[in-house]
């Protein structure tokens, strides 16, 4: 069959599409007026094809397969690189419930905005219908969502990162909750117009409709602009549903450990974007019989199970992970899930047709062409792939997944960690000392500026819980939701521990304190020690901390001190930052719940006795 034909068989809604999709897609084909509308089945032989329709309008180009089989580069425009948070739009009726961390606008005015923008938008294209699991298909925690796009770069990514196809499309009847994601790179082609290899639009709108659980994206093609199941669903529309249904959804990685005696853990890790979720969730333990398994690097989605205790599913089926640093002393097991199959957005390309990145290998290759297209040599003085470039590769694929990670009733979590990426003040980890002291470090992550928003890069930013530009609804109310959340695991009897941790402490010279990586699996030891009840903890005022010696560092070639600094608590800092906090909390219009304020005063206090 010709590509042509082929698609050809998927230009009407497979037989037993439920009549609301049909009637939606319709609604939708009707205001962007495309070319055509295509129905995703999700095959291997669709995603080859896309593969040929977007190498032949110069959108991929497919990698050496002698080095990366079945793989491709794509190189965005350069105004498309990273998520807009300026254009990002919580569209809740009332502005409050949008709360002070979300940009706002009305419904009606957004929808208005919006009818105009999507209008025509699609003529000269193809509109895809991209049916998706969050989940496995099925999991009484999965949830199920249909994409509209015109961008088959998105269509190919949505595959990767769902569960994607005709099964989910079979699975909605006329009582299945389904989430409605409009997609549109809002670059409409008139008749004998020639199409750029990455069309997108300098006006850009990622809006969300909570109430209405609907999702309106319109100018960018990029990561969590466009994949709308991550961020704009998984994250923004599931914590809304979540906190009406008594969930939580987070920006998390889920971890599986077995500690030298056989017990087995899962924890769940909040770090902002670029501060190593990926790197934690595929960690390669340093110290002896310890083993650690991927279960998720992205997101979580958690909730107390049927046992009473708080179990946690990965709704996701793929990494889109950060790729410069990425590199075999950084994370192997990284490496070893993209030998294949992956798709890669914005780095540089080796002259032997496979790819490159900063950090990827020590020695630095003599030439490239860069994530811009241009030539490139070490002494071009720029990186040769930009800063949030991406690989796109099925979680199947990692050769430490857990068999457990599509478990449909989720993974029951041991500990939960918070962590930001701190030059100063945090120490290496920190114990809370309960659920509401927990509640508290996770609404004060603070976190330097990485490359995967737009901004300045470096400078500290508040990112509590890590979902700052994630939380579909007010901040202070999603804390309260965490509050009650823990009432609720407290009235079976089992609450997890929570910790915090930062891996990016520096010393006098600016060189990061901690090495990090494989060697975080000391700290984990720590934690899960704490939470077998095996070792004592110290009080301090920011909570509770190894004693001396409890941390496993054998081996480790520290400089003196090294310790020391790691965990020093400067009152002085410590009493601005928690005046800085104080401050952050008072943008929330009286709406931080008190059992949260009440720990900021005790923190003072502690830190004044
Ligand atoms: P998103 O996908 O954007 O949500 O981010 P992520 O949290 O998954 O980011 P990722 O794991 O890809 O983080 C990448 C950055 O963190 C790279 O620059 C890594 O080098 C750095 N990183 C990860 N772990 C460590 C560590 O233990 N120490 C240090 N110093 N850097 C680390
Ligand atoms: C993040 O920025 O936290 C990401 C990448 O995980 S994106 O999907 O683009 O949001
Ligand atoms: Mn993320």
């Amino acid at each position: 069959m010709s590509i042509a034909e082929m698609t050809r068989t998927h230009f009407s809604a497979p037989d037993g599409t439920n009549q609301s999709v049909i009637a939606w897609v319709e609604e939708i084909a009707a205001l962007t007026q495309p070319d055509e509308v295509v129905w995703c089945n999700g095959s291997p032989e669709e995603a080859d094809e896309l593969a040929e329709l977007m190498i032949e309008a110069g959108t991929l180009t497919r990698l050496n397969d002698e080095y990366r089989p079945h793989s491709f580069l794509a190189r965005s425009d350069p105004s498309d690189v990273a998520r807009v948070e300026s254009r990002t739009f919580i569209c809740s009726v009332n502005e409050s419930d949008a709360g002070p961390s979300n940009n706002w606008a009305a419904p009606a005015e957004m929808r208005t905005t919006l009818d105009g923008l999507f209008e025509g938008a699609m003529r000269g294209r193809r509109l895809y219908v991209v049916p998706f699991s969050m989940g496995p298909l099925g999991s009484p925690l999965a949830k199920i969502g249909v994409q509209v796009t015109d961008s088959p770069y998105v269509v190919m990514s949505m595959g990767i990162m769902t569960r994607m196809g005709t099964a989910v499309l079979q699975s909605i009847d006329d009582s299945t909750e389904w989430v409605r994601a409009i997609h549109s790179v809002g670059a409409p082609l008139a008749a004998g117009d020639t199409d750029v290899p990455w069309p997108c639009n300098q006006t850009k709108y990622i809006s969300h409709f909570p109430e209405t659980r609907e999702i309106w994206s319109f100018g960018s093609a990029y990561g969590g602009n466009a994949i709308l199941a991550k961020k704009s669903f998984a994250l923004r529309i599931a914590s809304v549903i979540a906190r009406d249904e008594g969930w939580l959804a987070e920006h998390m990685l889920l971890l599986k450990l077995t500690n030298p005696r056989g017990r087995v853990f899962h924890i769940a890790a909040a770090f902002p974007s670029a501060c190593g979720k990926t790197n934690l969730a595929m960690l390669k333990p340093t110290i002896p019989g310890w083993k650690a398994e991927t279960i998720g690097d992205d997101i979580a989605w958690l909730g107390k199970g049927a046992d009473g205790r708080l179990r946690a599913i990965n709704p996701e089926a793929g990494f889109f992970g950060v790729a410069p640093g990425t590199g075999i002393a950084t994370n192997e097991t990284a490496m070893d899930t993209i030998w294949g199959n992956t798709v890669f957005t914005n780095v540089a390309l080796k002259d032997n047709g496979d790819v490159w990145w900063e950090g990827m290998t020590d020695e630095v290759p003599e030439h490239l062409i860069d994530w811009q297209g241009n030539d490139w040599t070490p002494e071009s003085g720029t990186p040769s792939s930009h800063p949030n470039s991406r690989f796109t590769v099925a979680a199947a694929q990692c050769p430490t997944i857990a068999d457990e990670w599509e478990s449909p009733q989720g993974v029951v979590i041991d500990a939960i960690i918070f962590g930001g990426r701190r030059a100063t003040n945090v120490p290496l980890v920190v114990e809370a000392r309960d659920w509401e002291h927990g509640v508290y470090l996770g609404a004060t992550i603070s976190s330097e500026r990485t490359a995967a928003a737009e901004g300045t890069i470096g400078e500290l930013r508040r990112d509590p819980f890590a979902m700052m530009p994630f939380c579909g609804y007010n901040m202070a109310d999603h804390w309260a939701h965490w509050l009650s959340v823990g009432q609720n695991l407290r009235s079976s009897g089992t609450v997890p521990r929570i910790f915090q941790v930062n891996w990016f402490r520096k010393g006098a010279d600016g060189s990061f304190l901690w090495p990090g990586f494989g060697e975080n699996s000391r700290v984990l030891e720590w934690i899960l020690e704490r939470v077998d009840g095996q070792v004592a903890a110290q009080e301090s005022a920011l909570g509770l901390l190894p004693r001396e010696g409890d941390l496993n560092i054998d081996g480790l070639d520290l400089d003196e001190n090294v310790m020391e600094q790691l965990f020093a608590i400067d009152t002085e800092s410590w009493l601005a930052e928690a005046a800085s906090t104080e401050e952050f909390f008072a943008t929330f219009d009286g709406r931080v719940p008190a059992a949260v304020t009440r720990q900021l005063e005790q923190l003072k206090a502690r830190l004044t006795s």
